[in-house]
């Protein structure tokens, strides 16, 4: 529909004039893009028959599935808010999101039934159904006999689309709000930066409740028109088969990791790869080198954040630079990015600080958040990223930012976010634990691992092996701990606080 901000119908824009073709292959069956706008279609009929208030949210925790990509694409078509959940989340932490977020919806997987449930009762979450990774369950029974032509709802370029939670430096997640401008604004970017065309075959392997997987790489290939080989998780099995096949593939660090260690991933396996793309978590140098020499590849790096889905970018055209290793390239057009000192002044190139960004891309603030909103943004309208980073460097022209650090307290391990204060409040409640300290140490295959340091009750003796055991029970598994080392005091500096600096050397080797 002409004039229509929402985020469907720009996407919509993209999808080739032969509806017929293959738009999802996936190891068991294809969708072509009339599946896409059918099931997208009936899905966003069905919701919108539930009569739902402007804005509602609807929460979905489901394993990767192409009823789940449909899902998402009938929930803004059906101009409701889309919030995604990690299939990792343990009942506890759903709790927290339904109570938050109070959602009018919520899809979670059948074996989950049981406890979301109960957890929706207790929440007043009033819609409750089911969606297997087969494709089957309550929510696609339902929508079965629902039209399939619907008609996107017009929606305003504010307008929500989605909510993602990320983990807040006090251990409370806050729901980044993100609109149907800041969506398809970035997707538009990247398709030109990027040189996405119909042409193009993306091997989609990433999680979809994170921004990486679900708007990257999806609205990448959606906008496109191009096909997406779809695998339920990274299985460097079916990457070597399909990748003869792809042209665009998008990992964290720790999928090319993974796929170096095979000694099959081969110069011929990439024969008609186009672009490698890394983002979520820094890209080591030696990974990016190694790539190069086993596979011909220059590894693309990019950097974002869920609040603002990407910002900058190494650049894919050689006419507008070359591919750095450990930078994260030039700010994507429209995207303005700035390094600042603690009194919010830029910095020259060369000097580190605080980076700080604005754009269309950007998110409009916390839900429920306006305080912590506030704090994130300078009184002129810049974002606070909490990284660290400068223009330039040794070697590197000053349009080039590199991530040096975050000035968060917060662990990327294989490309999930990690707050240690989250996990600090849960072991300290555990018997026997006086307190703790989590700090995030190199690792080969997740770039940083989880670490805990814990400080028992006096005279107590602790499993750490048990205690891993408890911790599972509510929190999400990445989040655990790998390994958990006792020690009698914490180092603290003058002012009391954890010097976490020093517990990070002294455990970086196990
Ligand atoms: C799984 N485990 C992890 C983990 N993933 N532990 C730490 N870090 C992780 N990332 C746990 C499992 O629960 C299991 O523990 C054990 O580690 C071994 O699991 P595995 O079989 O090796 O894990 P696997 O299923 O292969 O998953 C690893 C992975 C996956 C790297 C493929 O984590 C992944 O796909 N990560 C991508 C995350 C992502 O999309 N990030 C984008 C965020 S968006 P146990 O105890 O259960 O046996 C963002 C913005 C931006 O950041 O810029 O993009
Ligand atoms: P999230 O909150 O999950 O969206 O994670 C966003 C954070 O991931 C950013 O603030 C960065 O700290 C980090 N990040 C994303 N891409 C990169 C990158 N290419 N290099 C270093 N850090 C990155």
């Amino acid at each position: 529909m002409e004039g229509n901000a929402n985020l469907y119908a720009v996407l919509a824009a993209g999808f080739p004039q032969d509806r017929t073709k293959i738009a999802i292959e996936t190891p068991e069956r294809n969708y072509t893009w009339n599946d896409i706008e059918a099931w997208s279609g009936r899905l966003a009929t069905m919701l919108s028959d539930l009569r739902l208030p402007a804005g509602a949210r609807v929460a979905v925790q489901v394993q990767k599935s192409p009823m789940a990509l449909m899902l998402y694409l009938a929930t803004v078509r059906a101009g409701l808010v889309y919030l995604p959940l990690n299939t990792a989340y343990k009942e506890s932490e759903v709790e927290y999101f339904l109570t938050d977020a109070e959602p009018s919806v919520i899809v979670c997987d059948s074996q989950n039934l049981g406890w979301v449930s109960a957890l929706a009762n207790k929440t007043n979450t009033p819609h409750v159904f089911t969606l297997d990774a087969d494709g089957s369950g309550s929510l696609v029974d339902a929508a079965a006999n629902s039209h399939a032509a619907f008609q996107t709802v017009q929606s305003a370029p504010d307008d929500l689309a989605a909510i993602l939670y990320t983990s807040g430096t006090t251990g409370r997640s806050k729901g980044a709000m993100l609109s149907h401008r800041n969506l398809s604004s970035n997707a538009e970017v990247l398709n030109e930066y990027w040189g996405w065309s119909a042409d193009d075959v993306l091997l989609h392997m990433l999680p979809i409740f994170h921004v990486h997987g679900l708007f990257v790489a999806s609205h990448g290939a959606l906008l496109a028109g191009a096909k997406m080989v779809w695998l339920p998780k990274l299985d460097i099995d079916q990457a070597l088969k399909y990748l003869p096949e792809s042209t665009v593939m998008m990992g964290v660090p720790t999928y090319y990791v993974r796929l170096l260690g095979d000694p099959r991933f081969t110069r011929d396996v990439c024969r008609n790869m186009r672009l490698f793309i890394s983002g979520s978590a820094p890209l080591l140098s030696e990974t990016f080198n190694e790539f190069k020499e086993r596979t011909g590849h220059t590894i693309l790096e990019r950097y974002g954040m869920s609040e603002t889905i990407m910002l900058t970018s190494n650049p894919y055209d050689p006419a507008q630079g070359e591919r750095l290793a450990g930078t994260v390239g030039m700010p994507l057009p429209g995207v303005s990015v700035r390094v600042v000192d603690d009194a919010d002044q830029p910095v020259p190139a060369g000097t580190i600080g605080s980076v700080q960004v604005r754009g269309p891309n950007v998110f409009s603030g916390y839900w429920r958040m306006p305080e912590k909103t506030r704090e994130e943004f300078t009184a002129d309208g810049w974002f606070r990223t909490g990284d660290l980073g400068l223009f330039g460097g040794e070697g590197v022209p000053d349009t080039y930012l590199s991530i040096v650090g975050r000035s968060k307290d917060l662990i990327i391990s294989g490309g999930y976010n990690v707050y240690p204060k989250e996990i600090e409040l849960v072991i300290d409640a555990l018997p026997g634990v006086n307190e703790s300290a989590v700090i995030g140490v190199p690792d080969p295959d997740f770039g940083e691992a989880v670490v805990a340091v814990v400080v028992p009750r006096d005279g107590q003796t602790l499993d750490a092996a048990q205690m891993q055991a408890a911790l599972k029970g509510s929190l999400a598994n990445f989040k655990v701990p790998k390994r958990i080392h006792f020690i009698s005091e914490l180092p603290r500096n003058t002012m009391g606080k954890v010097q976490k600096n020093i517990l990070r050397e002294q455990y970086k080797n196990g």
